[in-house]
């Protein structure tokens, strides 16, 4: 498809964002201070020339996507390495097509006042022994402060918790071993504690939080109070520690205050000595919340603080990646320094310990890899893999030949580079956040797409890419539109998931529904019928391919309706929908499912309702109307 000319306008493209940028954000000194191996030419991504990773059609793929689907609110399941958008998991948001946001049972989950949109960034699939079990993928939603579990069973939210005494949750990781009991959330935005009104004006009073979530019960279990802002997170492979990135440690109100100091840091909480302080009664708590909280900023220590170890790290650090498949070290990527910084596990234990003394001795590596790190991921081959959003590259470098270049030795650790399309962000290797990392693919989400798609309006699709990184080069293979604004991605076997072909009329997503009809002396599976409780009217009815099991069903101006609709077809993919119309109301029915919604019958006459989901040769017919008679 491209020819010489092509490159060279690709050139021409690709360099404008990159130099506006350096020159805008991050000031002369960050365009100094490349190694030899950083400035290793690339080359510019070409097509795989053979068809090996095509999946045709009937074929199915060998790995889950799990992508955030960013502003939209939602996550997204890819097949890989085809790409194919599989499913997209309403969480936050309000969706017309499953009725998530619409029905009562959604609701119960989202909560009834909470806000309908949100911003997802950070899936993150449970884990036993640091491999994917399948059985959640939790959420964050950094505009309203919220973690929300998906059980991937049904593929539908479970709880959404919003977080206390803290703004914007970012980064969000897992315990890893022996499985995942906690959720980290980390917590971006500086506020006064409490949001103490005393304090509006006086920005040195303002800071955020950690958040640790049981991941069994999602309730909160702690917080503890640190210094600068929280950026992403991860965790080691073992119990005891998760770190964040912190930007703004000058915890500066504007762009220059926030830029200024030329190393932020790294801060890695120590969790057993957290929730032992708790456990001692050694916590307080802020504002109305009951969450236990401990102080584990600086100065609330005299010696040496046992609940967190801030390890400097340059500049505005991003991305932080533990590196499979043992979790021997953690990367932090540099964003507005060139630079990864590797800190070692085994040296956090030694810090907290008392046997080492200066944080930065945790450090075991620094290489420069490019401008503009944001993400590291991994191969099973000791290599990282850095996004690089000024370059629009993936660097491929050496972990050890890093350390070894650290440590003063003369040796090249850049492996590899390769041209993205354009300005990465997030970057994620198959298996790479776990023991079972194999080193084949790697998801590129690509934040601008400019020219590689037709163009449809001012808002341009997002590029995710995918690159086969099994060789020594890697070779882009794939480019893939997205609506905006996917953040991360993971990819996990595709045997790691074992999702349910139909509801089981069991299911606690329901359970209040059928305990509701219980109560109502109704039986879902056989009634087909009509309830009055003063103005409240639940209507039952039963669904079978090509029929509602009510046809009709009467109701008085002002009632409060609520239909319930129990799905009795049991074969996979046999799904109805309850559409009513001039309403507001649709939802879906799968094979097995109840569901329901209320609204008022607010107006006099006939209002067809309709299946909405394509189902029977007759599916069109499959409808029938309520009948609100005048008040
Ligand atoms: S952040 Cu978006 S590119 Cu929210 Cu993980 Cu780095
Ligand atoms: Cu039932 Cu369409």
């Amino acid at each position: 498809m491209s020819d010489k000319n092509d490159h060279i306008k690709d050139l021409g493209r690709r360099h404008f964002l990159r130099n506006s940028a350096i020159t805008g954000v991050a000031g002369a000194s960050l365009a100094g201070g490349f190694g030899a191996g950083a400035m290793m030419g690339s080359r510019p991504a070409e097509a795989a020339a053979n068809n090996e990773h095509h999946v045709g059609p009937g074929e199915l793929d060998e790995y889950y996507g799990f992508w955030s689907g960013g502003h939209s609110g939602e996550v997204r399941i890819l097949g890989i390495p085809s790409m194919r958008e599989l499913l997209r998991i309403p969480v936050f948001n309000v969706d017309s097509a499953t009725g998530w946001g619409i029905t009562n049972e959604s609701k119960r989950v989202l909560g009834e006042n909470a806000p309908r949109n949100g911003d997802t960034h950070h899936p993150k699939v449970s884990y036993t022994d640091a491999r994917y079990d399948g059985r959640y993928c939790f959420i964050n939603d950094k505009l309203n402060t919220r973690v929300a579990r998906i059980r991937l069973d049904i593929m539908r939210a479970d709880k959404i918790v919003t977080i206390p005494n803290v703004q914007s949750i970012h980064g969000l990781t897992l315990q890893r071993v022996p499985r995942t009991e906690r959720v980290y959330a980390a917590g971006e935005m500086i506020i006064p504690l409490g949001n103490n009104v005393q304090h509006m004006d006086d920005p040195s009073e303002y800071w955020t939080m950690m958040t640790c979530l049981d991941a069994d019960t999602m309730e909160i279990k702690w917080q503890a109070i640190v210094d600068g802002n929280l950026d992403n997170c991860d965790t080691d492979y073992s119990e005891k520690y998760v770190a964040a990135s912190c930007y703004n440690s000058s915890r500066g109100m504007t762009l220059p205050e926030m830029m200024g100091p030329e190393r932020d840091w790294t801060v890695i909480f120590n969790v057993p000595a957290i929730e032992q302080a708790i456990a001692n009664g050694e916590s307080t708590t802020v504002g109305d919340s009951a969450v236990p909280v401990v102080d584990a900023r600086e100065q609330a220590h005299s010696g040496r603080n046992p609940f967190a170890l801030y390890v400097p790290t340059p500049r505005s650090p991003h991305g932080v990646n533990t590196m499979p498949p043992e979790g021997k070290y953690c990367v932090v990527s540099g964003k507005l320094s060139p630079t990864c910084t590797v800190i070692e596990w085994s040296r956090v234990d030694a810090w907290f310990d008392g046997s080492l003394d200066d944080p930065r001795d945790t450090v075991v590596a620094e290489p420069e890899v490019g401008l503009g790190p944001l993400h590291t991921t991994f191969d099973n081959r000791g290599n990282a893999y850095t996004s690089l959003f000024l370059d629009s590259q993936v660097v491929k470098w050496n972990v050890e030949d890093a350390i070894r270049a650290y440590n003063g030795d003369e040796v090249n650790y850049i492996r590899d580079r390769i041209d993205v399309h354009y300005n990465i962000g997030h970057i994620k290797a198959s298996l790479a956040c776990s023991r079972d990392v194999d080193g084949k693919y790697l998801a590129a989400l690509s934040k601008f797409s400019k020219d590689r798609f037709l163009p449809v309006g001012p808002m341009h699709a997002e590029n995710d890419q995918l690159i086969d990184i099994s060789g020594q080069q890697m070779t882009l293979i794939h480019d893939g539109p997205t609506y905006a604004e996917p953040h991360d991605a993971l990819m996990i076997r595709a045997d790691q998931l074992n999702p349910s072909q139909t509801y089981t009329r069991d299911d606690p997503y329901f359970a209040e529904t059928v305990a509701m009809a219980r109560a109502d002396g109704v039986d879902l599976e056989t009634a087909n019928t009509v309830i009055r409780d003063g103005n409240k009217v639940r209507v039952y009815m039963t669904s079978v391919a090509p029929n509602f099991g009510l046809t009709e069903f009467r109701v008085k101006q002002g009632d409060e309706v609520t239909v319930v609709v129990t799905n009795l077809d049991n074969i996979a993919d046999v799904s109805h929908g309850f559409a009513m119309v001039n309403h507001g109301i649709n939802f879906e029915i799968h094979p097995q499912q109840t569901s329901s919604a209320t609204f008022i019958a607010d107006r006099p006459g006939v209002h067809w309702y309709y299946c909405s989901w394509f189902c029977h040769a007759l599916h069109m017919e499959m409808s029938g109307r309520m009948l609100v008679e005048p008040a």
